[in-house]
């Protein structure tokens, strides 16, 4: 699976000084507005430790793992000593996302968030369809962070949108993503599922091409609406797996 899947604008910033804006940045400790730090955490601004370079196994996948630890500069806004541990697996049409988030505290206890703010490149995000949503109830950023529920089976996209949709399932679809094929997320203890895309907004996003809204949609498996609390000494894990059909 060559990973044409993701969309990356062409106006991204790689200075480490501002997230990229494309991929799929890790979002933690914190989704949103922080006010100990940087919006959405300081994960998706750190260089992480490559603890295993990507290296093809036997079974042809490839692997890779990666690890963030506390710092001084974590520490300075978020007084929480943490591992986090992100382990790829690169097959023929999946990729596996596998998160680890280790307390190695003996006395205390700490809370976060955490999310995959993943960019999928498509030819038309009118034409997108996402299903499994039906039921879930949903924060609408764009119509004052109230709370509805979704009634449709199937999702479009034709306007800005900026939803946080909770106790999602498992399994969801999205049809028309890079050359047309449909993209599997299948998803373990990220019960969370935020649907972005800025449409005319970008234009007020420097770091966003103002004519590149309508060839992305984000659709993010995370945990964000109730904080994780991770006691002393234990860890939690969260997965994904993309599949293109
Ligand atoms: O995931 C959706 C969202 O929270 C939107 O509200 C928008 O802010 C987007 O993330 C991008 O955030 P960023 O900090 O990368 O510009």
């Amino acid at each position: 699976m060559k990973i044409l899947f993701n969309f990356c604008s062409k106006e991204a910033v790689f200075d480490g000084k501002k997230a990229i804006r494309g991929g799929i940045p890790i979002v933690f400790p914190h989704f949103g507005p922080w006010n100990y730090g940087p919006q959405h955490g300081f994960a998706r601004l750190m260089r992480w430790t490559v603890e295993k370079a990507p290296e093809r196994l036997q079974n042809g996948d490839v692997e890779a793992i990666f690890s963030l630890c506390d710092s001084e500069y974590t520490r300075s806004m978020w007084d929480c000593p943490f591992r986090l541990s992100y382990r790829l697996i690169l097959r023929e049409k999946e990729l596996h996302f596998n998160l680890a988030v280790y307390n190695p505290n003996h006395n205390c206890m700490f809370p976060f968030h955490l999310l995959l703010h993943t960019y999928f490149k498509v030819p038309d995000v009118r034409k997108c369809q996402i299903t499994g949503l039906h039921g879930c109830p949903f924060i609408d950023k764009t119509r004052g962070n109230n709370m509805y529920q979704e009634i449709r089976n199937v999702v479009t996209i034709d306007e800005w949108t900026d939803r946080i949709y909770q106790c999602t399932p498992q399994e969801l679809m999205i049809t028309n993503v890079v050359s047309g094929r449909k993209m599997r997320i299948f998803k373990y203890n990220l019960p969370d599922t935020v649907i972005w895309n800025p449409w005319e907004k970008a234009r007020d996003m420097a770091d966003f091409g103002n004519d590149e809204y309508p060839n992305m949609i984000c659709v993010e498996s995370g945990q964000v609406t109730h904080p994780i609390i991770l006691r002393p000494g234990t860890t939690f894990e969260a997965s994904q797996v993309l599949q293109v059909m």
